[in-house]
């Protein structure tokens, strides 16, 4: 059957009466996930983002160089912008302000076709008006034209029109928003770090601009603001601030064409690990794409030719690889395209080809250039990237021999695990628990049809301060390895990943947390695409039982177990518990393993930039910010968005 045929069959099978036409804003409020991903924290988050990415596409255009978001107390949030405000007039044909038709109009908040790179990505770029359609009330405040114009919608529908209030100089937008109750889930709150961190990037991609971010809801109110007269430069420096820098250069270039802009910044350090971030039109993706790519093969080659051009590499030796080359460099690199395609399974993914070969070819001739002009970075490079090399021969060495030997062994998984009996990745579980005793209830708790158990003795290699040929000499790392079954390194291979499911399981204190951190830390350097591909996450065991009229109780912080008082009034007998092994079988499994039952969090890579750094901050050399790290977050240890 051709295409065209099989397409006019489904558009046959779907005439008539069952299809509803929706009008205005309704979709949004009948489907809000289609619109921002999920209606808990994260989705929240987007309709800030929404909104600030319309004023930072002022900026970019050239004509802002502010954006204030303030957190309200009463649970709103502000976003003002000194841009040139949204046009007031009525657009022809229409009987009503272009505010308004950007505010209640799907997909009407770009430029109505004016210049500049419109940002157009996955959940991104849907507009200010689902913003609207997500709020109890939204406030509009336009400055423009010498005049303040004001206006107020209940659930995306306006109160009354546009209307000047008041004569001004400035211009502006400002758009209050308080999101909708009805739609987002009791525990959505705006959270300050988050923000905070999106934000943060968003000024180092667009330089000079200032963002200010001020949480109104704690007194005093927490002031936050960023400006980056560096740029990305800056961003890299920031990246780089707690390792050892190979040079104190930020290796820096630009260019134009009509159809795309391409920025790198970057720099080496003597770590073993890669911090390459992508973005395009100011979006992060995650998933890489075509400027990844055109990036990467430029950097393996223009390196490879100049360590062969000065002898320090001889044509009998092996080939560098990429890795190789990119052990140790922190890169940022963003471009600005017409028609960014977001492609892959979070739409992070960059699909324009035409990227690819312009990244190329601007990076040959630049970065070439560059290392001829400065031989002493230059040989500072060449030399570590050989380093890598040869750590990676001496590594394959090391796992061949892991390899023989648990062939020999003739069991190719570890004794410790009690794996599961499903050989089906898609419903078998791995859970890591912390510390043999654990483990062995975890054993007897679980569900042995789905769920696997691999105890932990003690802590595991900090991967953040080793090699790959080190990581892998370590025996819980290796049981880890075997256990999940993708390899790893050259090998690692997500399609023989044994569980969809592999979660860290560690006892709710500071041990448990350095644990987990340890797990993650390992996944992120060395399993990434597990995190991408949402296979990853940490459980969250109670910290409260209360035994009340012959049941079990269980909560899960303070909050939860003092409500519960509250309710109960007079004596309530909570039990702390101290760790996981403090808990039999039963309530192991009642509390922890139970699907039905138990809080799964997933790791995502929702800012891998800000991850890396906190990673760093928290695993990297630098032992007295470590330990300022841990002292402010001790409660809340979110490297990731767990
Ligand atoms: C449409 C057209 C123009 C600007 C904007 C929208 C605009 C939207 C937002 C949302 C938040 N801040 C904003 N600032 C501007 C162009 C206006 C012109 O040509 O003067």
């Amino acid at each position: 059957m051709t295409a065209s045929r099989s397409s006019a069959a489904r558009t046959k099978e779907y005439t008539g009466q069952d299809i509803t036409v929706l009008k205005g804003l309704d979709p949004v409020r009948q489907r809000p996930g289609m619109y921002i991903g999920t209606t808990g924290i994260r989705g929240l988050h987007h309709l800030v983002h929404e909104v600030v990415d319309n004023a930072v596409d002022e900026a970019m255009a050239g004509y802002c160089d502010r954006i204030i978001v303030e957190l309200l107390a009463d649970g709103g949030c502000r976003v003002t912008d000194n841009g040139r405000g949204i046009p007031v007039d009525n657009p022809k044909g229409q009987r009503r302000s272009a505010v308004e038709v950007v505010l209640t109009t799907l997909h009407a908040g770009g430029k109505f076709g004016g210049k500049g790179y419109q940002v157009s990505g996955g959940l991104h770029g849907v507009g200010v008006s689902v913003v609207n359609a997500l709020s109890e009330k939204l406030i509009v405040e336009v400055a423009r034209d010498g005049k303040l114009h004001y206006q107020e919608y209940e659930r995306g529908k306006p109160k009354a029109r546009l209307k000047a209030v008041k004569n001004i100089k400035r211009t502006g937008t400002t758009i209050t928003f308080w999101p909708d109750p009805l739609v987002f889930t009791d525990d959505a709150e705006f959270k300050f770090e988050t923000l905070a961190q999106r934000l943060r990037e968003m000024a180092f991609l667009t330089r000079a601009l200032e963002i200010r971010l001020i949480d109104q809801r704690q007194e005093p109110e927490v002031k936050e603001e960023f400006r980056y007269t560096g740029g990305i430069v800056d961003f890299v420096k920031h990246l780089n601030a707690t390792r050892d820098q190979l040079f104190k250069r930020v290796i820096n270039f630009e260019s134009k064409a009509e159809n795309h802009e391409f920025e790198v910044a970057m720099q080496w350090t003597t770590s073993y690990n890669e911090s390459v971030f992508t973005f395009a039109n100011n979006i992060n993706t995650h998933e890489g794409g075509m400027h990844e790519e055109g990036f990467r093969r430029s950097l393996t080659r223009v390196v490879s030719n100049y360590a062969k051009s000065k002898g320090m590499l001889k044509d009998k030796d092996p080939a560098l690889t990429g890795e190789d080359c990119r052990e140790g460099l922190t890169a940022i690199i963003s471009v600005k395209l017409r028609n960014p395609q977001f492609e892959g399974q979070t739409k992070t993914k960059l699909g324009n080809t035409e990227i690819r070969s312009y990244v190329e070819r601007e990076m040959n001739e630049k970065f070439a250039a560059f290392l001829e002009e400065h031989p002493s970075e230059a040989r500072a490079i060449a030399n570590k990237v050989i380093g890598a090399q040869r750590a990676r021969l001496e590594a394959r060495k090391a796992r061949d021999l892991v390899r023989r030997k648990t062939l020999l062994e003739s069991t190719a998984l570890p004794g410790k695990l009690a794996d599961c009996q499903t050989r089906d990745p898609k419903e078998a579980e791995l859970f890591i628990v912390e510390g043999n005793s654990a483990g062995g209830t975890a054993k007897q708790a679980r569900a042995r049809e789905t769920q696997a158990i691999l105890p932990l003795r003690g802590k595991i290699l900090n991967v953040e301060r080793a090699r790959l040929a080190k990581t892998l000499e370590n025996k819980e790392i290796q049981s880890i390895i075997t256990a999940v079954g993708t390899g790893i390194g050259e090998d690692f291979d997500t399609e023989k990943c044994r569980y969809h499911k592999i979660v860290c399981m560690a006892d709710a204190d500071v041990d448990g947390s350095h644990i987990k951190t340890l797990l993650l830390t390992m996944f992120f350097r060395h399993m990434r695409e597990l995190i991408e591909l949402g296979y990853i996450y940490v459980a969250k065991p109670p910290l409260y039982r209360v035994k009340h009229k012959g049941k079990n109780h269980y909560f899960m912080t303070d909050e939860e177990l003092n409500a519960y008082r509250a309710e109960q009034n007079g004596k309530v007998e909570a039990a702390r518990f101290k760790g996981l092994g403090e808990m039999n079988p039963d309530e192991l499994w009642e509390t922890t393993l139970d699907p039905e039952k138990r809080t799964l969090m997933r790791v995502t890579m929702d800012d891998a930039a800000l991850a890396a750094d906190l990673f760093q901050q928290l695993m990297g050399d630098d032992v007295e910010q470590r330990k300022d790290y841990i002292q402010r977050n001790a409660k809340d240890i979110r490297f990731l968005d767990i």
